[in-house]
């Protein structure tokens, strides 16, 4: 079959996916298909990025116009990739994966630029109100300053985690 035939989807990560954090390894690995990075960019939109449960898993809460313009990676991915990544972040039970707006502002080498993309994101739908409370975020990474290194584990769809 060739290539050209697949049909790509257009990702944005922001937490554990993203290049250097604990998760990037799945996109890694072409086993599980490809994910090829297009660039970075950032929300058009505000969100609360915060990091809660005791695993310290970073959500992007679904409440439009809360927090932070959110930065992160965006990467074109196949099908296959994209029933691992939905398998990881538990789609559609724990997180739900949505559309919406990314500016983008480099591309894959760097360069900047100044465009705006549509691509699918993981979202918290179903959380507890008091998550409004916790620090808000703008970029990832389970090493910052933070101090609340990701813990890896399988019960990311235990509704008692968060
Ligand atoms: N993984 C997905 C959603 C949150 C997480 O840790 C991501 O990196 O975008």
């Amino acid at each position: 079959m060739a290539q050209s035939t697949c049909r790509l989807i257009t990702m944005f990560v922001y937490g554990t996916l993203q290049k250097g954090q604990p998760n990037h390894v799945l996109m890694t690995n072409t086993n599980n298909g490809e994910a090829k990075f297009i660039g970075r960019g950032r929300t058009t939109k505000k969100y609360p990025l915060v990091i809660a449960s005791e695993y310290n898993i970073p959500f992007l809460l679904y409440k439009e116009g809360h927090g932070k313009n959110i930065q992160g990676e965006i990467y074109e991915v196949d099908e296959q990739m994209l029933v691992k990544l939905d398998e990881l972040e538990d789609h559609p039970n724990f997180y739900e994966r949505e559309l919406t707006t990314i500016d983008v502002t480099q591309n894959a080498k760097g360069d900047q630029l100044s465009t705006e993309k549509e691509c699918w994101c993981y979202f918290l739908k179903k959380y507890k109100p008091r998550m409004l409370d916790l620090p808000y975020l703008e970029s990832y990474d389970s090493n910052g300053d933070h101090g609340l290194k990701y813990v890896e584990s399988e019960n990311l769809s235990d509704p008692d985690c968060i």
